[in-house]
């Protein structure tokens, strides 16, 4: 029997992977330490929550007593790190919870990773740790340049994972994925948030000239890479993961107004990010000449995205009230 340790799984990617661990495998047992912030959500998870093999702690990845109590009452042989505060715009007003989660919680989990001799530790981290690049796609060994509070915070976070395996063998991997989308993501993000206003005929705050371009990874399919690169993936080395779908945010706003029937008069331009990168890139021939490769295609993920949001009202609905409404209103003057 495996026994994993997950960080962050009651939010977007983490809830997809505990899903993906537990239909996939019998034989196995999965932590899921997450202090439910307001990403968090018991909801994402409800449906395993009786189910034997799973176990949930409400808890802080940066509190060292707690970590060190799960780790030596479970003994987890496979830690998957995905807590993080994840979304570049908080962290542009409000950076400090990045700092400590980010680094300071990876570190924690490091240490008690590496006194309880665990088989493999994944780190989390994203393609924004490279920084934005209008030439080639950046592969795995081009220097890092992150832009934002957040992706400063997620490259202290995967340089600090490598050097517990250069220093102390832990057998650390890093991935580091462009842009995920579909279900249960947080209706603050780009894709859930048009999808979720333009259902409810509100405006979309599109920043910039909206030419910014992402790469777009279905959420199941990093789900899938995470798990190939536990079996297939070599300690100390870095996987990007990348799902083939480079858009401008304009062409993503009028997919999603295609397929709600919405109109672009929605569209409402607003100021640019401070510090917006232009363009991220991944070049995934590395994972590729391992052997894994996505499988779902943009189009099937989006409708599929959609259409989750259209059937699935009372997931976002209630998240998007209170201090919520206030931020669109002072800084983009959007009544949601
Ligand atoms: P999310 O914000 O939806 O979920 C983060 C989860 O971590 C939440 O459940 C939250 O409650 C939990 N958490 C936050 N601080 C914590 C703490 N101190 N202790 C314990 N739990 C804590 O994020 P996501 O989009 O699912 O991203 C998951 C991971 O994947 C992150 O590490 C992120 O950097 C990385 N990533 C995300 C993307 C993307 O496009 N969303 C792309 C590449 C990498
Ligand atoms: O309201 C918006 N309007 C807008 O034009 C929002 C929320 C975003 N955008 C733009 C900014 C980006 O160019 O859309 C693009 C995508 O924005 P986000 O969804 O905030 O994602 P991004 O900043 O690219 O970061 C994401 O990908 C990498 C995740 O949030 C990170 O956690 C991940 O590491």
């Amino acid at each position: 029997m495996k026994r994993y340790l997950v960080t962050g799984g009651s939010g977007f990617i983490g809830s997809r992977f505990v899903h993906h661990i537990l239909g996939k495998y019998n034989d196995v047992s999965l932590i899921n330490v997450d202090k439910l912030t307001y990403a968090g959500n018991q909801e994402n998870l409800k449906d395993v929550s009786d189910d034997d093999r799973y176990r949930f702690y409400r808890d802080d990845i940066c509190d060292k007593k707690r970590m060190a109590e799960i780790f030596s009452e479970h003994k987890p042989e496979i830690v998957v790190n995905f807590a993080a505060e994840s979304h570049v715009d908080r962290s542009i007003g409000a950076p400090e919870d990045f700092i400590q989660t980010d680094v300071f919680g990876t570190f924690v989990l490091l240490e008690e990773s590496k006194k309880n001799d665990v088989e493999r530790f994944i780190q989390i981290s994203t393609d924004e740790v490279y920084g934005s690049t209008l030439g080639e796609p950046f592969g795995e060994t081009d220097p890092l340049m992150p832009s934002s509070p957040y992706s400063a915070s997620k490259t202290g976070a995967d340089r600090l994972a490598y050097s517990y395996f250069k220093t102390y063998d832990l057998p650390v991997i890093i991935s580091r994925a462009s842009n995920n989308y579909g279900s249960h993501q947080y209706p603050e993000k780009l894709i859930p948030l048009f999808i979720t206003n333009a259902i409810d005929d509100k405006q979309l705050p599109l920043y910039g000239d909206g030419l910014n371009v992402r790469d777009w990874l279905y959420a199941d399919d990093h789900c899938s890479a995470i798990d190939f690169i536990i079996s297939n993936g070599v300690p100390g080395e870095v996987y990007n993961v990348g799902g083939g779908n480079e858009l401008t945010n304009i062409m993503i706003t009028d997919r999603i107004l295609e397929l709600t029937g919405k109109s672009k008069e929605l569209i409402k331009f607003v100021d640019d990010r401070p510090g917006h990168d232009r363009r991220y890139a991944l070049d995934t021939a590395k994972l590729s000449a391992l052997g894994w490769d996505p499988a779902i295609d943009f189009k099937t993920g989006m409708e599929k995205t959609v259409n989750w949001y259209i059937d699935n009202r009372s997931w976002w609905e209630p998240l998007k009230s209170g201090e919520y409404l206030e931020y669109y209103k002072n800084n983009y003057g959007i009544e949601l």
